[in-house]
């Protein structure tokens, strides 16, 4: 591929969800946009997670596009949580419905953005030598794209077998029968995995550091009943989406948990469990701020995993005891617990006897030896902020992304940064992005920015930039309102903890989808209120 030198009015970064819904609303605005995508096909997320078992932890029907009636009343999906093959056929459906492609350069990462302050552009290079010179710059990198590699253990060049990590899992799929296999990780990513590779592997070796709280998914066939009640009231099912706290509507009530009887409250937490999925941390209001009420909470689950796990001393140690339920992320499941009853799965507690090192033929913890054809990272990411920090971006006066965020992210909204113009993140930190189901949160963004720039057209301005007051004020409530729950008291990758020298501060927005999409649409209706348009 020959390098490009070009001048479009806005360069994306990332073909996932974002990106491609970016440069649609681009499209119909009349600008011009060119998409870079680092994998050699789009789907963000969706492309690089093929690890076995990976799926959607938020139903089908929710987790899709809005922004096209035809789109969702055509596209059939085949089951209440769809998995990953299944996700990527419908974002290459997209591309291709919406003729996105010819737009979008595969196999092409970006390196660096700069701004030109003299010409108020942005000059963005690639890997691959492109130069393109663009007036607003848009990263829709993702928040959970930049997996956590080189895996960080001494030894692992010595190892003879293969290694995998979940976020970059070979696209031609990984048979691991007849092999002894160890799982390094117990978050979403190793819980789906892990019953599928059970079933495949000669011994499972599963290495736990923390126990993670998992709820059963009850996936199934899609409910053609279902579909067609949604599909008949698309409209007002995506819209209490959008002022829903979550991006999805989620039975709740505002009984607090401790008003009830413990048995009421065991109902509550039954109910939600046979129901399945991330419905069960809406059980009541004060889970994620009542230390006690979170516990009632957290023991259901401890005695569920007691009632699966046929091992008393296996099931105490997959039962989280040292943080509050849902203050790392739930996981949802199928049949996680129950695989630890086979006969070839063996759960090895890393708090006790951590690992020592990676050896030619296995790896060794503080206590033993153990032999391995093949080892499989389940470590996660460099999230929220990975992506991005990972380019050299650079605003007014030459100052780093890097540099100004040194001490955790500074964001506008989650979506400008002050000191660099024109340009725009996509469900960044300090918005509620992983806290929500994306798409919605993606479209509210790509949405939010289209709106944007419409209004800078219309005003003739040259650039557009989130004030430091503005920003510092929202930075401000962003961990006044993470502070008032019990978010902090975790060591997960809301807080950057999974990272070694990672700076700690709880990256998403808490404050509710719904009250986030009011803010942002308050800040708009005001004539931009936090922003400064310069004239061009
Ligand atoms: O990553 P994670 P993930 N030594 O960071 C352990 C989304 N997602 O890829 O908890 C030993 O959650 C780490 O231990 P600890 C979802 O938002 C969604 O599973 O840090 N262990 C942890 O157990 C999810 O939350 C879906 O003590 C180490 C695990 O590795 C997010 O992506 C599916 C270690 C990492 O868990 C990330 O999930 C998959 C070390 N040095 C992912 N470093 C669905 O939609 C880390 N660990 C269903």
């Amino acid at each position: 591929m020959t390098p490009v030198q070009q001048e479009v009015d806005a360069v994306i970064v990332g073909a996932g969800f974002a990106g491609l819904y970016m440069l649609h609303r681009l499209r119909g605005l009349g600008l011009s946009a060119r998409v870079f995508e680092a994998g050699d096909g789009i789907g963000g997320t969706w492309y690089w997670n093929r690890y076995p078992g990976a799926r959607c932890d938020v139903e089908s029907m929710d987790y899709s596009y809005s922004f096209s009636d035809e789109l969702q009343q055509e596209w059939r999906w085949t089951e209440r949580y769809a998995a990953q093959p299944e996700i990527l056929r419908y974002i290459n459906h997209v591309a291709d419905r919406f003729d996105l492609r010819r737009d979008i350069q595969l196999k092409t990462r970006v390196v660096e953005a700069i701004f030109d302050e003299a010409a108020s552009r942005w000059e963005i290079r690639t890997d691959r030598g492109d130069a393109v010179s663009a007036r607003f710059c848009i990263m829709a990198t993702g928040c959970l794209s930049e997996p956590q590699l080189p895996p960080p253990f001494p030894g692992l060049e010595t190892f003879e077998g293969r290694w995998y990590h979940t976020g970059r899992w070979p696209h031609e799929g990984v048979d691991f029968t007849g092999q002894r296999v160890a799982i390094i990780g117990t978050g979403s990513s190793a819980i789906q995995s892990i019953p599928v590779i059970a079933r495949q592997a000669d011994h499972l070796y599963v290495f736990q550091r923390t126990p993670n709280y998992s709820i059963p998914a009850h996936n199934r066939p899609l409910d053609p009943e279902h579909e067609r009640r949604v599909k008949a009231n698309y409209g007002e099912f995506r819209r209490a989406a959008r002022v829903s706290r979550v991006g999805f509507v989620v039975k709740s009530t505002d009984t607090p948990a401790l008003s009830i009887s413990p048995e009421e409250r065991d109902r509550e937490y039954e109910e939600r469990w046979q129901r399945g999925g991330l419905g069960f941390g809406f059980s009541f209001p004060d889970l994620l701020v009542d230390e006690r009420a979170n516990e009632t909470a957290a023991e259901f689950f401890r005695n569920k995993i007691r009632s699966i796990v046929r091992d008393p001393a296996v099931a105490d140690l997959l039962a989280p005891r040292d943080y509050p339920i849902g203050t790392k992320r739930m996981c949802v499941d199928t049949n996680y617990y129950d695989t630890f009853n086979r006969d070839n799965v063996t759960l090895v507690d890393l708090r006790r006897t951590p690992i020592d090192t990676i050896m030619p033929k296995g790896l060794r913890t503080s206590e033993r030896e153990f032999a391995v054809d093949a080892i499989v990272f389940a470590i996660g990411f460099d999230a929220m902020t990975g992506a991005l920090s990972r380019i050299n971006i650079r605003g007014r006066g030459g100052e780093t992304l890097h540099q100004k965020w040194a001490a955790g992210p500074r964001t506008y909204l989650g979506i400008a940064v002050a000191g660099f113009p024109n340009l725009f993140m996509i469900t960044g930190p300090g918005s509620p992005s992983v806290l929500s189901n994306m798409i919605v949160s993606i479209e509210q963004h790509v949405d939010w920015i289209a709106d944007c720039l419409t209004y800078l057209g219309q005003r003739r301005g040259e650039a557009i930039e989130a004030s430091l007051e503005a920003e510092e004020a929202w930075v401000a409530h962003v961990n006044e309102v993470g502070n008032a729950t019990l978010y902090p008291r975790a060591n997960s990758w809301y807080t950057g903890a999974n990272i070694p020298g990672k700076p700690r501060t709880f990256m998403p927005y808490i404050g509710g989808v719904g009250a986030y999409r009011q803010a942002c649409d308050a800040v708009a209706a005001d004539g931009y209120r936090g922003f400064r348009i310069s004239p061009s």
